[in-house]
């Protein structure tokens, strides 16, 4: 028996359908979050007076998520992507789609760069322990000459882009990457990642570069960093 209720009831389901399809018609869905932007597992602040609170904010809050957001864009474009880590995306991008490849470079360059780049930096530093100590001293003659030549690829960036300790070919080595490139892209483990954009830096030091280059090495969380080399040549 059809009652007054069941009818409006039916009305209303089939009003709901109908403007669900015309939603679907008119506005892209919100691409899924496949990537994620990760909490920082510190406050803004712990790092201050080497690098800011605000810096730090909208650094997190504003840059990383836009790579995020504008990867998992680029992932939606390209299906099948969305079961690969981020790793595995950046170590093949020759073999990604065409269409996506620049964004999967810049944005997931960018959301893998900054994922490590957070986890690299601690209040009050300390010192590589371990293999890496010794890697370093072998490589370098001390972590005084390997931090200038970190320092020193920093400074001759030139526009955006980042310092890095990678490990390649079973050595470490001291390489610089424009824009989001990641070392991974061309063989290499990134061990220690120096963030040389403008935003990274700016609202403290404006121009002046080599004062956050040198504040960031009171910054670096050797205990991390030496973690990822000893995992890295296991
Ligand atoms: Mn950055």
């Amino acid at each position: 028996m059809i009652t007054r209720r069941t009818v409006l009831k039916t009305l209303a389901l089939t009003t709901g359908a109908a403007a669900l399809s015309v939603r679907a018609q008119t506005a892209a869905p919100a691409a899924p979050e496949v990537f994620k932007l990760p909490p920082l597992d510190y406050d803004y602040d712990a790092l201050e007076p080497h690098i800011d609170a605000e810096t730090m904010k909208i650094h997190h809050d504003k840059h990383h998520a836009a790579y995020v957001a504008k990867l998992n864009t680029a992932i939606v474009a390209a299906p099948g992507l969305e079961k690969k880590s981020i790793e595995d995306i950046l170590r093949s991008l020759d073999t990604a789609p065409e269409a996506v490849r620049k964004d999967l470079r810049n944005h997931g360059g960018g959301h893998y760069n900054h994922t490590l780049f957070w986890q690299m930096l601690k209040k009050g530093g300390g010192k590589p322990a371990g293999e890496l100590a010794k890697a370093i001293d072998g490589a370098f003659g001390s972590l005084d000459k390997c931090q200038e030549q970190i320092s020193d690829a920093a400074m001759k960036v030139f526009g955006s882009g980042w310092a890095w300790l990678v490990l390649r070919d079973k050595k470490l080595v001291v390489e610089s990457t424009p824009n989001q490139d990641s070392p991974l892209s061309t063989g290499g483990v990134p061990i220690l990642g120096l963030d040389v954009w403008e935003h990274a830096y700016y609202l403290k030091y404006q121009n002046r570069r080599v004062e956050y280059v040198k504040a960031f090495q009171n910054v670096v969380n050797w205990d991390f960093v030496s973690a990822r080399f000893a995992a890295a040549t296991k």
